[in-house]
């Protein structure tokens, strides 16, 4: 069985987790395709968060309090960046960090594609996941924010430094009129027995995957969404701030609808709610309530295991 999924950064991460798990148990073979609208270029480093959430977080050398980054991580560099006045001094690059984002611009500025040096990247570490960019090609996701006037900013920008704070008109993906799939995505997505879709940010991590021209048409095989969403409240992140913007409720059933049926020109066959959300429907898909709270590795196994049975 080959389980392909769609992933942002920690609750993509964190969902992986019980998706290996699951796969270890039942003989399973895994592939993420990762967000890379997050992906930014700050001090001439290439930085790919949602890439590095997924990566540190299954070899388990992320920090599970922050939520990105190394555990155990040092700011040396941070701190000599900020004696220089170096901007952008409003985002944080951690020493250990920065190896990672060193080694990936060097093989980037020397023609390799990302999905290339993601894998790279990854042998040093035991994902048991193979972890694909949904693109190669230059694809970030940018905000168009009222500050002085009308402009468009990065997204981690609008984050990060604004922590979406700002009246905010709408989120435009640069590049996703050319951009295609990355070596590996096609294939993966034609050999899947199902596509997982992670309990992730609907609008700025499976927002952006899905605008990569020709993925959405390659979900041959049964699409079953996990909602981000639990009793109203986007659990930790800025997944409420994101579906503001583009008006739609942040309720579990309002992200399905998003996403929409296979039949009503969408996406999902089926869609798992938490329980507190029992009751929830989204027309012509099997929606199924479980406890959706990714408290540890067993629990979210579980998870995968209600959404595999729920096609
Ligand atoms: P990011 O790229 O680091 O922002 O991470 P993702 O986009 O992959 O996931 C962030 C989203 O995960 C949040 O907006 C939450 O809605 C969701 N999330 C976080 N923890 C949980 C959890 O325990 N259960 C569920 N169902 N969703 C969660
Ligand atoms: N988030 C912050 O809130 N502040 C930071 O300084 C920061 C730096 C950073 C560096 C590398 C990296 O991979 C992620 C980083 N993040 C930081 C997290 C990131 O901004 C977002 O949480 C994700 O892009 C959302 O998925
Ligand atoms: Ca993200």
């Amino acid at each position: 069985m080959h389980i392909v999924v769609l992933a942002g950064g920690i609750g993509g991460a964190r969902f992986l987790t019980g998706v290996r798990a699951y796969a270890r148990a039942a003989g399973a073979e895994v592939t993420a395709v990762v967000n890379v609208g997050d992906d930014v270029t700050m001090h001439g480093l290439r930085i790919c968060p949602d890439l590095d959430s997924v990566m540190y977080t299954l070899s388990g050398a992320a920090d599970p309090e922050r939520g990105w980054g190394r555990v155990g991580e040092t700011w040396a560099v941070k701190n000599e960046l900020a004696a220089y006045g170096a901007e952008p001094s409003w985002f944080g690059l951690g020493d250990k960090d920065i190896a990672t984002h060193l080694v990936r611009s060097q093989m980037l500025n020397a023609g390799y594609p990302l999905s290339a040096v993601t894998e790279a990247l990854c042998q040093r570490w035991e994902t048991g996941v193979r972890l694909l960019p949904a693109t190669d090609d230059r694809f970030e996701t940018h905000v168009v924010v009222d500050l002085d006037g009308e402009k468009a900013i990065h997204f981690q920008e609008w984050w990060v430094r604004h922590r979406g704070d700002v009246p905010t008109r709408r989120f435009v993906f640069v590049g996703a009129d050319t951009a295609k799939p990355a070596a590996g995505v096609l294939e993966a997505l034609a050999t899947a027995d199902i596509v997982l879709v992670a309990p992730s940010n609907p609008v700025v991590s499976v927002g952006p995957i899905l605008a990569v021209p020709g993925l959405r048409a390659a979900l041959s095989a049964p699409v079953v969404g996990v909602s981000p969403i639990i009793g109203g409240s986007p659990v930790r992140g800025m997944a409420d701030k994101c579906l503001a913007v583009l008006g739609v409720p942040c309720t579990a059933a309002a992200v399905g609808g998003m996403y929409g049926a296979r039949g009503a020109g969408g996406i999902l066959d089926g869609w798992l709610v938490d329980s507190t959300d029992e009751g929830a429907e989204v027309p012509g898909v099997t929606v199924r309530a479980v406890p959706l709270w990714m408290t540890d590795e067993q629990a979210t196994a579980e998870m995968v295991r209600a959404a595999v049975e729920l096609v």
